[in-house]
Protein backbone atom coordinates (compact mmCIF):
# COMPACT_ATOMS: atom_id res chain seq x y z
CA UNK A 1 0.00 0.00 0.00
CA UNK A 2 1.25 3.54 -0.60
CA UNK A 3 2.03 6.14 1.77
CA UNK A 4 -1.32 7.92 0.44
CA UNK A 5 -3.90 4.78 0.49
CA UNK A 6 -2.33 4.39 4.61
CA UNK A 7 -3.03 8.16 5.04
CA UNK A 8 -6.44 8.11 3.90
CA UNK A 9 -7.19 5.15 5.70
CA UNK A 10 -6.02 6.50 9.01
CA UNK A 11 -7.86 9.92 7.97
CA UNK A 12 -11.26 7.24 7.74
CA UNK A 13 -10.71 6.55 11.19
CA UNK A 14 -9.92 9.13 12.55
CA UNK A 15 -13.29 10.77 11.11
CA UNK A 16 -15.02 7.84 13.25
CA UNK A 17 -13.13 8.55 16.46
CA UNK A 18 -13.97 12.26 16.27
CA UNK A 19 -17.80 10.82 16.21
CA UNK A 20 -17.58 8.46 18.61
CA UNK A 21 -15.64 10.65 20.82
CA UNK A 22 -18.39 13.49 20.10
CA UNK A 23 -20.63 11.08 20.94
CA UNK A 24 -18.78 10.24 24.56
CA UNK A 25 -18.77 13.73 25.51
CA UNK A 26 -22.63 14.23 24.87
CA UNK A 27 -23.38 11.53 27.47
CA UNK A 28 -20.67 13.25 29.62
CA UNK A 29 -22.48 16.67 29.86
CA UNK A 30 -25.49 14.56 30.68
CA UNK A 31 -23.63 13.55 33.46
CA UNK A 32 -22.39 16.77 34.19
CA UNK A 33 -26.13 18.01 34.45
CA UNK A 34 -27.11 15.25 36.45
CA UNK A 35 -24.05 16.02 38.80
CA UNK A 36 -24.99 19.67 39.19
CA UNK A 37 -29.05 18.58 39.80
CA UNK A 38 -27.63 16.49 42.86
CA UNK A 39 -24.51 18.32 43.67
CA UNK A 40 -21.96 15.78 43.41
CA UNK A 41 -18.45 16.03 42.58
CA UNK A 42 -16.93 15.75 38.78
CA UNK A 43 -13.48 14.26 39.47
CA UNK A 44 -14.23 10.69 40.60
CA UNK A 45 -10.08 9.22 40.22
CA UNK A 46 -11.52 5.53 41.22
CA UNK A 47 -14.16 5.43 37.96
CA UNK A 48 -11.39 6.88 36.01
CA UNK A 49 -9.26 3.80 36.95
CA UNK A 50 -11.85 1.36 36.65
CA UNK A 51 -12.15 2.48 33.28
CA UNK A 52 -8.52 2.48 32.25
CA UNK A 53 -8.24 -1.07 34.31
CA UNK A 54 -11.30 -2.34 32.22
CA UNK A 55 -9.88 -1.07 28.86
CA UNK A 56 -6.02 -2.25 29.58
CA UNK A 57 -7.79 -5.75 30.25
CA UNK A 58 -9.55 -5.64 27.31
CA UNK A 59 -6.91 -4.45 24.44
CA UNK A 60 -6.05 -7.00 22.14
CA UNK A 61 -3.92 -4.27 19.96
CA UNK A 62 -0.99 -2.67 20.04
CA UNK A 63 -2.31 -0.19 22.84
CA UNK A 64 0.33 -1.05 26.13
CA UNK A 65 -1.73 -0.01 29.47
CA UNK A 66 -0.02 3.13 29.40
CA UNK A 67 -0.55 4.19 26.05
CA UNK A 68 -3.95 3.70 26.39
CA UNK A 69 -4.01 5.76 30.58
CA UNK A 70 -1.85 8.09 28.36
CA UNK A 71 -4.97 8.69 26.27
CA UNK A 72 -7.68 8.77 28.56
CA UNK A 73 -6.76 11.07 30.87
CA UNK A 74 -6.79 13.32 28.59
CA UNK A 75 -10.50 12.54 27.75
CA UNK A 76 -11.06 12.55 31.40
CA UNK A 77 -9.97 16.31 31.61
CA UNK A 78 -11.44 17.06 28.56
CA UNK A 79 -14.87 15.67 30.25
CA UNK A 80 -14.28 17.25 33.74
CA UNK A 81 -13.83 20.78 31.84
CA UNK A 82 -17.15 20.37 29.87
CA UNK A 83 -18.74 19.09 33.27
CA UNK A 84 -17.09 22.23 34.91
CA UNK A 85 -13.96 23.89 33.82
CA UNK A 86 -11.75 23.57 37.03
CA UNK A 87 -8.75 25.12 38.29
CA UNK A 88 -5.56 23.04 39.68
CA UNK A 89 -3.10 24.91 41.39
CA UNK A 90 0.45 23.52 41.53
CA UNK A 91 3.76 24.17 43.26
CA UNK A 92 5.27 25.85 40.19
CA UNK A 93 6.92 27.60 38.45
CA UNK A 94 5.60 26.19 35.20
CA UNK A 95 8.06 23.24 33.48
CA UNK A 96 8.11 21.56 37.19
CA UNK A 97 7.87 18.60 38.05
CA UNK A 98 4.45 19.18 40.04
CA UNK A 99 3.21 21.12 36.72
CA UNK A 100 4.62 17.30 35.17
CA UNK A 101 2.46 15.22 37.63
CA UNK A 102 -0.30 17.79 37.64
CA UNK A 103 -0.58 17.18 33.99
CA UNK A 104 -0.37 13.37 33.89
CA UNK A 105 -3.88 13.59 36.23
CA UNK A 106 -5.33 16.66 34.55
CA UNK A 107 -4.28 16.62 31.15
CA UNK A 108 -3.21 19.42 28.84
CA UNK A 109 -6.94 21.08 28.68
CA UNK A 110 -7.27 22.36 32.12
CA UNK A 111 -7.03 25.54 33.70
CA UNK A 112 -3.48 25.56 35.50
CA UNK A 113 -2.27 28.20 38.32
CA UNK A 114 1.60 27.77 39.38
CA UNK A 115 2.03 28.73 42.45
CA UNK A 116 5.35 29.36 44.40
CA UNK A 117 5.11 27.87 47.62
CA UNK A 118 3.53 24.48 49.00
CA UNK A 119 1.53 27.02 51.22
CA UNK A 120 0.15 29.21 48.78
CA UNK A 121 -1.33 26.09 46.49
CA UNK A 122 -3.01 24.75 49.87
CA UNK A 123 -4.51 28.30 50.77
CA UNK A 124 -5.95 28.98 47.01
CA UNK A 125 -7.98 25.38 47.35
CA UNK A 126 -9.00 26.39 50.87
CA UNK A 127 -10.09 30.26 49.80
CA UNK A 128 -11.63 28.16 46.52
CA UNK A 129 -9.38 29.60 44.14
CA UNK A 130 -8.77 26.56 42.64
CA UNK A 131 -10.53 23.32 42.76
CA UNK A 132 -7.15 21.15 43.21
CA UNK A 133 -3.90 21.54 44.16
CA UNK A 134 -0.84 19.15 43.21
CA UNK A 135 2.15 19.20 45.59
CA UNK A 136 5.00 17.17 46.51
CA UNK A 137 5.07 15.06 49.67
CA UNK A 138 7.88 12.56 49.14
CA UNK A 139 10.83 11.41 46.88
CA UNK A 140 12.50 7.69 47.32
CA UNK A 141 15.96 8.97 47.54
CA UNK A 142 15.42 12.68 49.76
CA UNK A 143 12.49 11.58 51.74
CA UNK A 144 9.43 13.20 52.95
CA UNK A 145 8.19 16.94 52.34
CA UNK A 146 8.11 17.89 55.82
CA UNK A 147 5.95 21.25 54.23
CA UNK A 148 3.46 19.59 53.29
CA UNK A 149 2.49 17.30 56.16
CA UNK A 150 2.61 20.24 58.30
CA UNK A 151 0.04 21.50 56.33
CA UNK A 152 -2.00 18.88 56.18
CA UNK A 153 -1.63 18.74 59.56
CA UNK A 154 -2.79 22.77 59.58
CA UNK A 155 -5.41 23.10 57.29
CA UNK A 156 -8.91 20.80 56.63
CA UNK A 157 -7.67 19.56 53.07
CA UNK A 158 -8.49 16.18 51.83
CA UNK A 159 -6.10 13.95 49.84
CA UNK A 160 -8.39 13.41 46.76
CA UNK A 161 -5.68 11.25 44.93
CA UNK A 162 -1.47 10.45 45.18
CA UNK A 163 0.56 10.37 41.36
CA UNK A 164 3.95 8.69 41.62
CA UNK A 165 6.17 10.15 38.80
CA UNK A 166 9.41 9.01 37.74
CA UNK A 167 12.05 11.80 37.34
CA UNK A 168 13.72 11.64 34.11
CA UNK A 169 15.73 14.65 33.38
CA UNK A 170 16.22 15.45 29.57
CA UNK A 171 19.22 17.37 27.94
CA UNK A 172 17.79 19.82 26.34
CA UNK A 173 19.96 22.41 23.55
CA UNK A 174 18.96 24.38 20.87
CA UNK A 175 23.03 24.13 19.24
CA UNK A 176 24.27 21.99 16.59
CA UNK A 177 26.70 20.37 17.22
CA UNK A 178 27.60 19.43 21.52
CA UNK A 179 30.70 21.19 20.62
CA UNK A 180 28.93 25.06 19.77
CA UNK A 181 27.77 24.44 23.87
CA UNK A 182 29.74 27.04 26.20
CA UNK A 183 27.13 26.52 29.17
CA UNK A 184 24.88 24.51 30.88
CA UNK A 185 22.47 25.32 32.71
CA UNK A 186 20.73 23.36 35.49
CA UNK A 187 19.52 23.59 39.47
CA UNK A 188 22.20 21.82 42.15
CA UNK A 189 19.55 18.78 42.59
CA UNK A 190 19.57 18.06 38.80
CA UNK A 191 23.60 18.53 37.96
CA UNK A 192 24.03 15.82 41.08
CA UNK A 193 22.04 13.52 39.79
CA UNK A 194 23.12 13.80 36.44
CA UNK A 195 26.40 13.34 37.24
CA UNK A 196 27.09 10.18 35.02
CA UNK A 197 26.07 11.69 32.08
CA UNK A 198 28.21 14.91 32.41
CA UNK A 199 31.68 13.31 33.09
CA UNK A 200 31.07 11.54 29.94
CA UNK A 201 30.12 14.13 27.67
CA UNK A 202 31.89 17.10 29.05
CA UNK A 203 34.67 16.14 31.22
CA UNK A 204 37.03 18.40 32.10
CA UNK A 205 35.21 21.68 31.51
CA UNK A 206 35.72 24.33 33.86
CA UNK A 207 33.30 24.96 36.84
CA UNK A 208 31.52 28.11 35.05
CA UNK A 209 30.78 25.89 32.56
CA UNK A 210 27.96 24.29 34.72
CA UNK A 211 25.80 27.75 35.71
CA UNK A 212 23.46 26.57 38.95
CA UNK A 213 20.19 28.11 38.35
CA UNK A 214 16.90 28.33 41.05
CA UNK A 215 14.85 25.99 38.93
CA UNK A 216 15.30 23.59 36.33
CA UNK A 217 12.37 25.38 34.22
CA UNK A 218 14.19 28.29 34.84
CA UNK A 219 17.40 26.59 33.40
CA UNK A 220 14.94 25.41 30.02
CA UNK A 221 13.70 29.29 30.03
CA UNK A 222 18.06 30.40 29.81
CA UNK A 223 18.96 28.23 27.12
CA UNK A 224 15.98 28.74 25.11
CA UNK A 225 17.47 31.94 25.15
CA UNK A 226 20.99 30.89 24.41
CA UNK A 227 22.07 29.40 21.23
CA UNK A 228 25.26 28.36 22.97
CA UNK A 229 23.94 26.75 26.02
CA UNK A 230 22.13 23.59 26.93
CA UNK A 231 19.62 22.99 29.98
CA UNK A 232 19.75 19.46 32.44
CA UNK A 233 16.04 19.69 32.89
CA UNK A 234 12.60 18.02 32.87
CA UNK A 235 10.42 16.75 29.64
CA UNK A 236 7.54 19.42 30.53
CA UNK A 237 10.40 22.58 30.91
CA UNK A 238 11.98 21.52 27.38
CA UNK A 239 8.68 21.19 25.50
CA UNK A 240 7.92 24.21 27.23
CA UNK A 241 10.24 26.81 26.19
CA UNK A 242 10.51 25.08 22.95
CA UNK A 243 14.07 23.88 23.09
CA UNK A 244 15.22 20.22 21.57
CA UNK A 245 15.83 17.23 23.50
CA UNK A 246 19.23 15.85 22.68
CA UNK A 247 19.22 13.14 25.14
CA UNK A 248 16.31 11.34 27.11
CA UNK A 249 16.78 9.79 30.39
CA UNK A 250 20.04 11.48 31.11
CA UNK A 251 19.81 10.77 35.38
CA UNK A 252 22.47 8.36 37.11
CA UNK A 253 19.54 6.22 38.70
CA UNK A 254 16.61 5.27 37.11
CA UNK A 255 14.77 4.71 40.49
CA UNK A 256 14.42 8.46 41.43
CA UNK A 257 10.96 8.82 41.48
CA UNK A 258 8.65 11.44 43.50
CA UNK A 259 5.21 11.12 44.91
CA UNK A 260 2.76 13.59 44.66
CA UNK A 261 -0.73 14.49 46.68
CA UNK A 262 -3.92 16.36 45.00
CA UNK A 263 -5.66 18.18 47.52
CA UNK A 264 -9.08 18.78 47.90
CA UNK A 265 -11.33 20.42 49.99
CA UNK A 266 -14.53 18.35 51.37
CA UNK A 267 -13.92 15.96 49.11
CA UNK A 268 -14.46 12.21 50.03
CA UNK A 269 -13.87 9.52 47.37
CA UNK A 270 -15.20 6.36 46.84
CA UNK A 271 -14.14 2.67 47.68
CA UNK A 272 -12.38 1.60 44.79
CA UNK A 273 -10.86 -2.12 44.23
CA UNK A 274 -7.01 -0.86 46.15
CA UNK A 275 -7.57 1.96 48.83
CA UNK A 276 -4.86 3.60 50.80
CA UNK A 277 -5.66 5.81 53.67
CA UNK A 278 -3.87 8.69 55.37
CA UNK A 279 -4.24 9.52 58.88
CA UNK A 280 -2.57 12.07 61.44
CA UNK A 281 -2.48 10.21 64.80
CA UNK A 282 -1.79 12.10 68.05
CA UNK A 283 -1.56 10.02 70.95
CA UNK A 284 -2.17 11.29 74.16
CA UNK A 285 1.27 11.56 76.61
CA UNK A 286 -0.17 9.14 79.45
CA UNK A 287 3.96 9.23 80.62
CA UNK A 288 3.38 5.59 80.62
CA UNK A 289 6.16 3.19 77.97
CA UNK A 290 4.41 1.43 74.76
CA UNK A 291 1.94 4.25 73.69
CA UNK A 292 2.59 4.23 70.47
CA UNK A 293 3.56 0.36 70.29
CA UNK A 294 0.44 -0.47 71.35
CA UNK A 295 -1.53 1.70 68.76
CA UNK A 296 0.27 0.35 66.27
CA UNK A 297 -0.11 -3.06 67.60
CA UNK A 298 -4.18 -2.49 66.95
CA UNK A 299 -3.54 -2.46 63.47
CA UNK A 300 -1.98 -6.13 62.99
CA UNK A 301 -4.30 -7.31 65.09
CA UNK A 302 -7.35 -5.91 62.99
CA UNK A 303 -5.19 -7.35 59.38
CA UNK A 304 -4.03 -3.64 58.77
CA UNK A 305 -1.37 -3.61 56.30
CA UNK A 306 0.98 0.11 57.45
CA UNK A 307 2.81 1.40 54.75
CA UNK A 308 4.00 4.56 55.85
CA UNK A 309 4.62 6.43 59.14
CA UNK A 310 6.66 9.29 59.68
CA UNK A 311 7.20 11.22 63.10
CA UNK A 312 6.74 15.32 63.49
CA UNK A 313 7.14 17.21 65.75
CA UNK A 314 4.44 19.04 68.15
CA UNK A 315 6.07 22.65 67.95
CA UNK A 316 4.63 23.66 71.51
CA UNK A 317 5.63 23.91 74.67
CA UNK A 318 9.07 22.98 76.01
CA UNK A 319 8.44 18.67 75.76
CA UNK A 320 9.59 16.91 72.66
CA UNK A 321 6.20 15.08 71.82
CA UNK A 322 5.37 13.81 68.45
CA UNK A 323 2.34 13.62 66.51
CA UNK A 324 2.24 10.86 62.83
CA UNK A 325 1.26 10.61 59.58
CA UNK A 326 0.56 7.19 59.44
CA UNK A 327 -0.63 5.53 55.86
CA UNK A 328 -2.04 2.01 55.61
CA UNK A 329 -4.22 -0.40 53.51
CA UNK A 330 -7.70 0.21 52.72
CA UNK A 331 -10.61 2.47 52.49
CA UNK A 332 -12.05 4.53 55.78
CA UNK A 333 -15.37 3.21 56.02
CA UNK A 334 -13.88 -0.61 56.01
CA UNK A 335 -14.98 -2.46 59.18
CA UNK A 336 -11.25 -2.57 60.92
CA UNK A 337 -10.53 1.04 59.69
CA UNK A 338 -13.68 2.24 61.44
CA UNK A 339 -12.91 0.18 64.53
CA UNK A 340 -9.85 1.79 65.30
CA UNK A 341 -10.79 5.29 64.08
CA UNK A 342 -13.46 5.22 66.46
CA UNK A 343 -12.02 3.75 69.27
CA UNK A 344 -9.24 6.78 68.65
CA UNK A 345 -12.08 9.37 67.84
CA UNK A 346 -10.32 12.21 69.30
CA UNK A 347 -6.61 11.53 68.44
CA UNK A 348 -6.75 10.89 64.73
CA UNK A 349 -7.44 13.02 61.74
CA UNK A 350 -8.22 11.29 58.96
CA UNK A 351 -6.85 13.25 55.76
CA UNK A 352 -8.52 10.71 52.65
CA UNK A 353 -8.90 7.57 51.28
CA UNK A 354 -7.50 7.47 47.71
CA UNK A 355 -6.63 4.91 44.95
CA UNK A 356 -3.12 3.05 45.90
CA UNK A 357 -0.87 4.10 43.05
CA UNK A 358 2.47 2.47 45.30
C1 LIG B 1 -16.00 10.76 33.67
C2 LIG B 1 -15.43 12.13 33.85
C3 LIG B 1 -14.92 12.57 35.04
C4 LIG B 1 -14.77 11.71 36.22
O1 LIG B 1 -13.57 11.95 36.87
C5 LIG B 1 -14.95 10.29 35.91
C6 LIG B 1 -15.48 9.87 34.71
C7 LIG B 1 -15.65 10.19 32.26
O2 LIG B 1 -15.26 10.96 31.39
O3 LIG B 1 -15.80 8.98 32.08
C8 LIG B 1 -17.53 10.85 33.73
C9 LIG B 1 -18.03 11.22 35.09
O4 LIG B 1 -18.11 12.38 35.44
C10 LIG B 1 -18.38 10.15 36.04
O5 LIG B 1 -18.44 8.98 35.66
O6 LIG B 1 -18.64 10.47 37.22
Amino acid sequence: MTLEQLRQQIDELDNEMLEILNKRMEVVKHVGELKKTTQTVIYRPEREKQIIDRLAEMSQGLLTRPAIEAIYLEIFAVSRNLELPERIAYLGPEGSFTHQAAESRFGAMSDYLPLPSIRSVFESVDTGRARFGVVPIENNLEGIVKETIDLLNETDLKIVAEVVIPVHFTFATKAEKLSDIKRIYSKDIAFGQCEKFLNEYFNGKDEEFFVQVDSTSKAAKLASQDEQSAAVCSHIAAKLFDVPILFDNIQDSSQNRTRFFIIGKDFVNQKSEKDKTTIIAKLPDDGKPGTLVRFLQEFENRGINLVKIESRPVKEGETFNFWFLMEFDGYFLDENVQHIMKKHESDIKWLGSYVKMV
